[in-house]
């Protein structure tokens, strides 16, 4: 392929006249924004480990109360795009959010969709339009798009969740605002409990429901129990891994994001297939390796790591004796939607 010509190239005088009307050529930047072969990645793999995390989640409790933060939540930035940016991938946001006894994170709605994975810490709760949603390690929480939540808290240990949004995305199409609103009557009832067996729906005069979000709460004790079902009924499957999906329609739970849970068997190496989305991997119990683009991360319970799109993934369990859990975010949703999903056979 021949190299073509630079914006140097161009005498400056011819330059100035195209930025006076702003006007840009295309071919000095042409491989650049068309790079030969697969994406060149801004994502790099990056590790946040909790045990670095809490301390200083910990003290920004000290450093600064609820009321003058709102939501507080040290932002996992991926240097690969700037920690100014706010992102783990393109299209992923996370964060780490405290939540101190008695704290209130006051009602709001905004267009980003957002998950909350609940990391350590009982007694805190999420309403959701309504609906009082439980806390417990491993929960997830749905609050998507347009949707009011707020945070409160009746326990007396600090309360610990992974927030993970569409935000750069949404951000990024000039789509992004939030309102604020007043503390809700907490009566819907839990749609964890009326959709609580896989298999069935609820079913009124015959017609399915049609509620746009039926279930907001994915209790871990009901998902592990699926994981650990899978992985007994069909011992020689590798990827033990089930989706979080919308029990009416069977797509993805979000409209953006896409939310699994793997469960590694005990001493298990796997590898990933190479895949367009990028990924975000948090451990829920056990620990394991994470193996990208040269880097090997040992990750712990709780800690996250990510890794871009168009690169191979390599798990492995570090116990020999017990199965170890995970949680993945992904942009497959998206990709699917925009028709840009693509699996490959190698890197
Ligand atoms: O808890 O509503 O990490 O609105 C970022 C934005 C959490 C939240 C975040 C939010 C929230």
């Amino acid at each position: 392929m021949s190299d073509l010509a630079r914006l140097e190239d161009l005498p400056l005088e011819y330059r100035q006249a195209l930025a006076q009307q702003n006007l840009v050529p295309l071919w000095p930047s042409l491989r650049g924004v068309l790079p030969p072969d697969k994406p060149r990645p801004q994502t790099t793999p990056t590790l946040w480990s909790y045990k670095s995390i809490k301390p200083l989640l910990l003290k920004a409790g000290e450093l600064t109360p609820i009321e003058k933060a709102e939501r507080r939540v040290l932002v996992l930035a991926n240097p690969g795009h700037g920690l100014d940016k706010m992102q783990a991938s393109p299209a992923i946001y996370l964060g780490m959010q405290l939540l101190l006894p008695g704290e209130w994170a006051p009602a709001h709605k905004h267009t980003p969709n957002a998950v909350r994975m609940i990391v350590e810490g009982e007694g805190a709760y999420t309403n959701v339009n309504g609906e009082k949603c439980p806390m417990s390690r491993g929960d997830l929480i749905l609050t998507p798009t347009g949707q009011w939540h707020e945070h409160g808290h009746d326990g007396d240990e600090p309360v610990v969740w992974l927030d993970v949004l569409d935000l750069p995305l949404v951000y990024y199409m000039e789509a992004s605002y939030h309102i604020n609103g007043k503390r809700q009557p907490t009566d819907a009832v839990r749609g964890d409990k009326i959709y609580q067996y896989a298999g069935v729906v609820p079913t009124r005069d015959f017609e399915r429901s049609t509620r746009t979000y039926p279930v907001i709460r994915y209790p871990w004790v009901e998902v592990k129990e699926a994981l650990l079902s899978l992985g007994e009924a069909e011992p020689g499957l590798s990827t033990v891994m089930v989706t979080y999906v919308n029990p009416e329609t069977g797509g993805d739970a979000e409209n953006i994001l896409g939310f699994y849970a793997l469960m590694l068997r005990p001493g298990q190496k796997l590898s990933m297939p190479v895949r367009s989305p990028s990924c975000v991997y948090h451990v829920i119990e056990g620990f394991c390796s994470v193996g990208v683009l040269g880097e090997e991360f040992k990750l712990e319970e709780a800690d996250t790591c990510c890794a871009p799109g168009y690169t191979s993934v390599t798990l492995a369990n570090l116990s020999a004796t017990q199965p170890t859990f995970l949680f993945m975010a992904d942009e497959s949703p998206l990709h699917r939607k925009l028709g840009v999903y693509e699996v490959r056979q190698g890197p």
